[in-house]
């Protein structure tokens, strides 16, 4: 393994099987997904030919993707480390697991593989500011290590790119990957009436933790993705983190007076 943590895809080592996989979770969550994804996100699997059938080869979709919005994909084993991540994504590359879950663990798994990494996260990387938004995260996240607030950061990463919600002509629809690449959440985020959808403020999110171990208790809502981008590069977050290390949390199943909040579909 390289310094910087990737490794070789190995496209053709995948078997007959893997691609299988890969084509029935895919079929599975686009029709699941049709009426309840945002349309910037089936924009994206367009541009990037994501349809096609088997795990796609990295290096094909990062030619594609360079030419939409100059990111690339390449492969990791699995986690990596916060700092190597937060480079990775300041330079404008996606890091993705090059192997695939077990048909045991359709539904759930702990580690972020191809699917959940490559239909989940990329296809809003072909959306120029949705592609910005995440190098601006990175060069973030890399000042964050040095600013010891990488909890607070770490939550504005979880209820945006993992899962966010934004609003659209035709309701709330799903953006974020840890919704869309997962059937139970798929409709729990939209459709069930327990959890709380709040409009998005950042410092409310950087109050709140989350859980990583069952359905989210409450999804952020975003205007559009412009005006995340607004709300996000504006301010120095230096202060912000200094201001927030004085006040406490917030349970993610309790509603503040000031949340704007939106119904289930
Ligand atoms: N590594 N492969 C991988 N994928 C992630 O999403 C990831 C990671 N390492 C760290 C990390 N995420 C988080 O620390 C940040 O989102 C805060
Ligand atoms: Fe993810």
């Amino acid at each position: 393994m390289a310094d910087d943590w990737t490794i070789p895809q190995h496209w053709a080592g995948y078997t007959a099987a893997e691609h299988a996989l890969w084509d029935r979770l895919f079929a599975q969550q686009v029709a699941l997904l049709r009426t309840r994804a945002a349309p910037e996100f089936f924009a994206g699997l367009d541009v990037l030919e994501l349809s096609r059938p088997g795990i796609p080869d990295f290096a094909r979709l990062s030619e594609r993707l360079m030419k939409a919005t100059g990111w690339q994909v390449v492969a990791v084993p699995g986690l990596i480390p916060d700092a190597v991540f937060f480079d990775h994504l300041a330079n404008r590359r996606f890091v993705a697991g090059n192997f695939i879950r077990r048909v045991d663990q359709i539904d759930y798994l702990e580690e972020p593989d191809v699917f959940h990494d490559v239909f989940g996260h990329v296809p809003l990387l072909a959306l120029p500011d949705f592609a910005d938004y995440m190098q601006a995260y990175g060069r973030g996240g890399l000042r964050a290590v040095s600013l010891r607030a990488i909890d607070r950061l770490s939550r504005l990463y979880w209820y945006t790119v993992e899962f966010g919600l934004v609003r659209s002509r035709d309701g709330l629809r799903i953006y974020g990957s840890g919704i869309a690449s997962s059937r139970g959440e798929t409709i729990f985020a939209l459709d069930d009436p327990a959890p709380n959808r709040i409009g998005f403020d950042l410092e409310r999110v950087m109050r709140t933790p989350y859980r990583i171990d069952d359905f989210q208790q409450c999804y952020f809502v975003i205007d559009s993705f412009a005006d995340l981008r607004r709300r996000t590069e504006g301010p120095d977050f230096a202060p912000i983190y200094a201001r927030l290390g004085a006040m406490p949390d917030i349970d993610p199943a309790v509603i503040m007076p000031e949340d704007q909040l939106y119904r289930a579909r």
